[in-house]
């Protein structure tokens, strides 16, 4: 398993993910500041020139989610995913993809005005709708996660790699208040895990 890999990026949750599993992995770096990402080489793997991007048994897979959810059903053992069919497993795509589609579009629409489009084209309306949304929809998922640890069932799963790297993600962008205690908490202890900690590099 060859993961390619930039600190700053959302590789990080999908290390998190391999280091939850326990497989072995290579790190691949890739210098995100140095635009080795559009080289013509990486493009082959990710052709958007995105990461992160796995190289697995069969060939190159991307986009964030969707190598976890795969890593989790190609182990089943570690049981990171609820069986396929059962109601749990209906609950853990819908809060997967609901961190996916509904919160973190929010969130790069904010780090591009906030961070990285030139100043002349950062729009602060653009920032003020981007976060208004945005915390509609996380009070949707406070509310989900009130007297709950994990996002799915009692125990910990892929969905909360994907939930957590979100969150982490809305925690830099300044979304996330400490008047919102219970995603503050539920952020605070996955990130606690181990293998959370060896992802991010804390
Ligand atoms: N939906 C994708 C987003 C991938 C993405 O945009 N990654 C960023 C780094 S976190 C990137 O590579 N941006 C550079 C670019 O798209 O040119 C995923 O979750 O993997």
């Amino acid at each position: 398993m060859k993961l390619y890999f930039f600190q700053q990026s959302r590789a990080t949750r999908v290390r998190w993910m391999i280091e939850e599993l326990g497989i072995p992995y290579d790190l691949a770096p890739v210098d995100m500041m140095k635009g080795e990402h559009k080289y013509p080489d990486y493009l082959k793997v990710h052709p958007l020139g995105a990461l992160p991007a796995i190289e697995d048994d069969g060939g190159p897979l991307f986009e964030s989610a969707a190598i976890i959810m795969q890593l989790a059903d190609k182990y089943p053992e570690k049981k990171l995913a609820p069986p396929v069919g059962t109601y749990e497993r209906g609950e853990y795509y819908q809060w997967i993809l609901f961190a996916m589609t509904e919160m973190e579009p929010h969130l790069v629409t904010i780090a591009q005005h906030t961070r990285f489009l030139p100043e002349a084209e950062r729009s602060t309306d653009a920032v003020a709708r981007a976060s208004k949304r945005f915390q509609t929809v996380a009070a949707v998922l406070e509310a989900r996660m009130k007297g709950r640890d994990f996002i799915v069932g009692n125990t910990f799963s892929a969905a909360d790699v994907v939930l957590g790297g979100v969150l982490y993600f809305a925690k830099r962008m300044e979304q996330l208040g400490d008047d919102q205690l219970t995603l503050n908490t539920y952020l605070f202890h996955v990130l606690e895990r181990p293998c959370a900690k060896r992802g991010y590099g804390s």
